[in-house]
């Protein structure tokens, strides 16, 4: 299997991130994406490649505007503002009661355009995540181009950015950016299987309104777990997406019979729709040593996962999301993409 990998996930590093009321290092970390690099090569998985260039286009499909001209040039105003020795992070939002206008203010917009302050804005991070964008987009080139399968081996994560929204880790929505991608060059149908421990409320709600593409999701129910407003089993889609979103949010503790059992759900729904193409946003914080989940999903079972997964039969595009256990991340992921081959 073809996996695209850049670089340039280096340069996105943020230092802290608040979690039960202390200030520790940023679990989404370089190493992260090292330590999958290093298994795809040590398993012998395939070729690896630089992504290509494909421009703002492509990502402009997805996000908006203004929300883009904000992330790309949040840094330097951060600097210009004499503010260069930290990461630039959202404290105001604009949560019931309050409007949602864009201040003037750079301090303002950050929490403007945010759901959350787990994304710190670096030096790096928007070269970061337009690079991760371009990674999923040579993925989603392959699989055009007629391969079966590729890995985008995507840092940052994309799944909780919405169309003028970052937040849990996430900027740019790689997943949603590649399937319409997809879709531009002709696809009718894409299906999106979120199999990262959290719900993927970015991809759900970029995708709410419309039948052309499915979300589904298996995630900890957001009536206890991040991120916990979006995600619950009764948000099926609107309007014309009616039907079209579908939500399977597991109990804490959920091993791999619960969590298979949800599998096979949403893979017959998949499979009921018929798509072109299969996207899957892949993070493999389901694991049960994983420091900041709760499900107990072991290594072996990310081989099952691969299997019924290839079991659709559908050119299918992986395209890494979480997984914080970062010695066994690799190992995990990896397996997903030897079981899906090995099937
Ligand atoms: C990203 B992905 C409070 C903790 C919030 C955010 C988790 C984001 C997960 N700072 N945790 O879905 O793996
Ligand atoms: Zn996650």
């Amino acid at each position: 299997m073809l996996t695209i990998y850049s670089d340039d996930h280096r340069l996105h590093h943020g230092r802290c991130e608040l979690i039960d009321g202390e200030l520790k290092p940023c679990f989404e970390m370089p190493s992260r994406a090292d330590h999958v690099l290093k298994r795809v090569r040590d398993r012998a998985l395939g070729e690896v490649r630089e992504p290509g260039d494909f421009g703002m286009q492509p990502i402009a499909r997805v996000h908006a505007g203004d929300y883009l001209e904000f992330l790309e040039g949040a840094w330097a105003r951060w600097a210009a503002e004499g503010n260069p020795d930290g990461d630039l992070l959202p404290f105001t939002w604009p949560a019931r009661t309050l409007r949602a206008v864009r201040p003037d203010s750079l301090y303002g917009q950050v929490g403007y355009y945010s759901f959350d302050g787990g994304a710190p804005i670096t030096p790096g991070t928007w070269q970061a995540v337009y690079s991760s964008a371009q990674v999923a987009l040579t993925g989603q080139q392959a699989i055009a181009q007629g391969a079966n399968s590729a890995f985008a081996l995507c840092r940052p994560p994309g799944h909780h950015a919405a169309a003028d929204l970052m937040g849990g880790y996430c900027y740019l929505n790689n997943a949603a950016i590649a399937a319409q991608a997809c879709l531009d060059q002709g696809a009718l149908r894409v299906a999106i299987l979120d199999v990262d421990y959290h719900h993927g409320n970015g991809t759900q709600s970029i995708f709410y309104n419309r039948n052309d593409v499915l979300v589904t999701s298996i995630h900890g129910d957001p009536s206890f777990e991040f991120p916990f407003f979006l995600g619950y089993a009764d948000e099926v889609g609107e309007g014309a997406g009616r039907g079209f979103n579908y939500n399977l949010p597991l109990a804490a503790g959920s091993d791999w019979a619960a969590w298979s059992a949800a599998l096979e759900s949403a893979c017959q729904r998949i499979a009921a729709y018929a798509p072109d193409v299969v996207l899957v946003s892949l993070g493999v914080d389901t694991f049960k040593e994983d420091p900041i989940s709760q499900f107990k999903l072991d290594s072996p079972d990310y081989l099952r996962m691969g299997q019924r997964i290839a079991a659709l039969g559908k050119p299918t595009l992986f395209i890494m999301e979480g997984g914080y256990a970062v010695e066994e991340i690799g190992i995990n992921a990896v397996n997903v993409l030897e079981g899906f081959q090995g099937a």
